[in-house]
């Protein structure tokens, strides 16, 4: 069965990766799964077509035929549980990869998401520059605790899982801060992901969507 899933027309990072499509891309490379790609505007993400795929008019989204499925946690965990290459056998270091999943998503991601609305929507306001070391600071919180579990392990559990895909997804979101020059292992830890072949493989093809020509 051919699986589809929906990404930006034009991505408004240019390609940097940052755009949610690109874990979903990464997933299916770790698992060696060929896939297509329908490009949706951000007027066509609104439209009823799409809402019965997203109900929040977002991207990606994941059909199988009839399937379909919305939220990249959702859409990488069924990669990852029917596909080999992403979850462990072992059914304990299994939940602990599924875990490291959420904890990336529901702990280390939100605080990242804050900083990036502070900028992008709030820069204007009186109050902006005041908070910004407050909103800093809570990601440091996270990044703490887990530089200190990681230590210097190549990923956080033995082999490399799910839960690194998704935390090393979320994580890129600051490569454009100098936030993990703090923290050196959690730096080479990015760049242990950058380098996976799957990684490489899904970055190329969302920055050869983005770069184009238009038309
Ligand atoms: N929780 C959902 C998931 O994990 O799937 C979040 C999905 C989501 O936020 N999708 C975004 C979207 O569709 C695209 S990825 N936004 C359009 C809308 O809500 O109308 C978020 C994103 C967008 C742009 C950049 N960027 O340009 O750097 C980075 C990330």
């Amino acid at each position: 069965m051919t699986i589809t899933i929906t990404a930006f027309e034009r991505s408004p990072d240019g390609g940097r990766g940052l755009a949610r499509d690109t874990r979903v891309r990464w997933a299916l490379e770790e698992t060696g799964q060929s896939y297509e790609v329908r490009l949706v505007s951000f007027r066509a993400m609104k439209q009823p077509a799409h809402l019965a795929l997203h109900p929040f008019g977002q991207i990606p989204t994941y059909e199988e035929g009839d399937f379909a499925l919305f939220e990249t946690g959702a859409i990488v965990l069924h990669i990852a549980q029917h596909h080999a290459g992403l979850l462990p056998e072992d059914a304990v270091a299994r939940a602990r990869a599924i875990t490291w999943m959420f904890a990336a998503l529901n702990t280390v991601e939100p605080p990242i998401l804050e900083r990036e609305t502070a900028r992008l929507l709030e820069n204007d306001k009186s109050w902006s520059k005041e908070r910004m070391p407050m909103v800093e600071d809570r990601i440091r919180n996270r990044l703490d605790r887990l530089a200190a579990r990681l230590g210097d392990g190549e990923w956080l559990d033995d082999e490399f899982s799910a839960g690194d895909l998704m935390m090393v997804s979320v994580l890129l979101r600051l490569k454009s801060s100098d936030m993990l020059d703090e923290y050196p292992n959690l730096a080479a830890y990015l760049a242990r992901g950058e380098a996976r072949p799957a990684y490489k493989r899904a970055f190329a093809a969302q920055l050869a969507v983005n770069t184009r020509p238009a038309g």
